[in-house]
C-alpha cells in the first residue's frame, strides 16, 4: 500500500472507539518476506521467551527496544507506520519507538492474555500521557477465534487507566471494572488475515484467549511514543529517541533480514518490565 494517508474517519473512528483496523495495510509480498524471514530468524529465537498465563499455558514472545535495519525494523521505521501513529498520537513532538515483540502463539500451547490495558504496564515505568502512546499489531499469520486473536472493549480507552494487579506472570484490569465496561461497550474479536494491521490507544482494554488450534498465529506489535512523554522509570531509553523515518518500499528493496543482537532484547530472567 504506498503512500498510504489515515482518512479523517479512521482518524476519528480512533478516537472514538480506541482503534482502527487497515486492511491490506501490507502488500502480500511484503507480508510473505517477514512470515519466511521470522520463521527462519535465529536471533529471534535465542532471545524469545515463554510468559505463563493463569492456567500455566504458555505464550512465547521476543522483545527488543532498538530499531535497526533487520526487516521488522524497515516496516516499523516506514513512512507509513510512523506517520499514522502521528496522526493519531495527541501532541506534537516526535514520534519514537518503545520497543517491538514479535508474539508467537504456537498451535495448542501458546497461552492467553488478561483482559489489561498497555498502559496498566507502562504505567509503573512513569509515562506521564497514556494519549502520547499506541501499539499497532500486524497480522503475520491469520488470527481468529480459533487460535486466540485479540479481543477489544470497542470505547474502553476513554474510562481512563483502570487498577492493574498481577495475573499469573502477567499484569490484569481490575474484573470489576472491565464487567462493568462489558456492561455498555462493545466486545470485538479482531479476526484479521496476513497483511492487516490493528492500531490501538494504550488503554483499550484488550486480552486473547489460548490458541486451541492447530495453527501458529505471529504478529508484530510494535509500540510508539512521543519524545516529550518522558518515562521516569524505564531504562532502555529507546521510547524518546526519534524514529529514523525510511520509505516504504525499504522492507522489500532493501537487503535486510534477521534481528541482530544490536537490536537491544528484553531477556526475562534479567528484567522484570515485561513490557
Ligand atoms: O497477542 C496477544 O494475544 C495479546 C498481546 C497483548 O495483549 C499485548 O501484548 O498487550
Amino acid at each position: 500500500m504506498s503512500n498510504f494517508q489515515l482518512s479523517p474517519e479512521q482518524i476519528k473512528s480512533y478516537h472514538n472507539d480506541g482503534f482502527i483496523i487497515i486492511k491490506n495495510f501490507l502488500q502480500k509480498e511484503e507480508v510473505n518476506k517477514l512470515y519466511v524471514i521470522a520463521t527462519g530468524d535465529d536471533t529471534l529465537r535465542k532471545h524469545a521467551f515463554d510468559l505463563n498465563d493463569m492456567s500455566g499455558k504458555k505464550t512465547k514472545l521476543t522483545l527488543w527496544y532498538k530499531p535497526g535495519n533487520d526487516a521488522y525494523s524497515l516496516l516499523t521505521r516506514s513512512h507509513r507506520m510512523v506517520d499514522s501513529v502521528g496522526r493519531l498520537l495527541d501532541g506534537d513532538t516526535a514520534v519514537c519507538h518503545f520497543h517491538s515483540k514479535l508474539m508467537q502463539k504456537e498451535p495448542k500451547v501458546g497461552g492467553a492474555w488478561e483482559w489489561h490495558q498497555d498502559y496498566g504496564y507502562w504505567y509503573k515505568n512513569e509515562f506521564l500521557f497514556p494519549d502520547q502512546m499506541m501499539s499497532v499489531m500486524i497480522a503475520i499469520t491469520e488470527a481468529n477465534k480459533e487460535n486466540g486473536c485479540l479481543q477489544v472493549i470497542k470505547g474502553s480507552h476513554k474510562i481512563g487507566r483502570i487498577e492493574h494487579g498481577f495475573s499469573g506472570e502477567q499484569v490484569g484490569a481490575s474484573q470489576h471494572y472491565v464487567d462493568l465496561a462489558l456492561k455498555i461497550m462493545q466486545h470485538v474479536y479482531v479476526e484479521i488475515v496476513p497483511g492487516d494491521a490493528l492500531f490501538f490507544h494504550s488503554n483499550l482494554l484488550h486480552r486473547s484467549e489460548a490458541n486451541l488450534s492447530e495453527n501458529s498465529r505471529w504478529s508484530l506489535i510494535s509500540v510508539y511514543n512521543r519524545a516529550a512523554n518522558i518515562p521516569y522509570n524505564e531504562p532502555s531509553g529507546s521510547s524518546t529517541v526519534p524514529i529514523e523515518v525510511v520509505p516504504d518500499e525499504a522492507l522489500l528493496t532493501w537487503d535486510t533480514g534477521e534481528l541482530q543482537d544490536s537490536n537491544n532484547f528484553l531477556e526475562k530472567e534479567k528484567d522484570e518490565a515485561l513490557k
